[in-house]
């Protein structure tokens, strides 16, 4: 074996692990939001400075998130492995509604803001 061939591999699965770090991150979340209040749905105001908001539902309730600042955010699970897909929130308007329908407490951030200005939890009972 080469001390060329040594040095090689290592660098391209750097490489490659390089691009799945940038694709993930270029992601745009999983969904676009919607310009108005769904019938029936739960809304959480979200907004920079929005911390330790605490919201709780019963199983299968229907909730949104709306930007009351006008800026564009994001719902995004703090559990790991992530409890819900990332949700966009544009500036003004809501996030696509959601239903919940596992019983459980959902901690959840702005990705954009980050959590330490922008987290809350969505508890969903029975
Ligand atoms: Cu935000």
């Amino acid at each position: 074996m080469t001390l060329q061939k040594r040095y090689r591999l290592p660098a391209v699965l750097f490489l490659f692990s390089l691009v799945a770090a940038l694709s993930a991150c270029g992601g745009s979340g999983g969904s676009a939001g919607s310009a108005a209040a769904a019938p029936g749905a739960t809304v959480i105001g979200w907004q920079v400075g929005a911390t330790n908001v605490q919201t709780t539902v019963k199983a299968g309730t229907m909730v949104q998130w709306k930007s009351t600042d006008n800026m564009t955010h994001t719902v995004t699970s703090s559990s790991t492995p992530s409890a819900f897909a990332e949700m966009d929130v544009p500036g003004g308007g809501f996030s696509s509604p959601m239903v919940f329908n596992t019983p459980g407490t959902f901690p959840y951030f702005c990705a954009i803001h980050g959590a330490r200005v922008q987290n809350g939890t969505l508890t969903v009972t029975p």
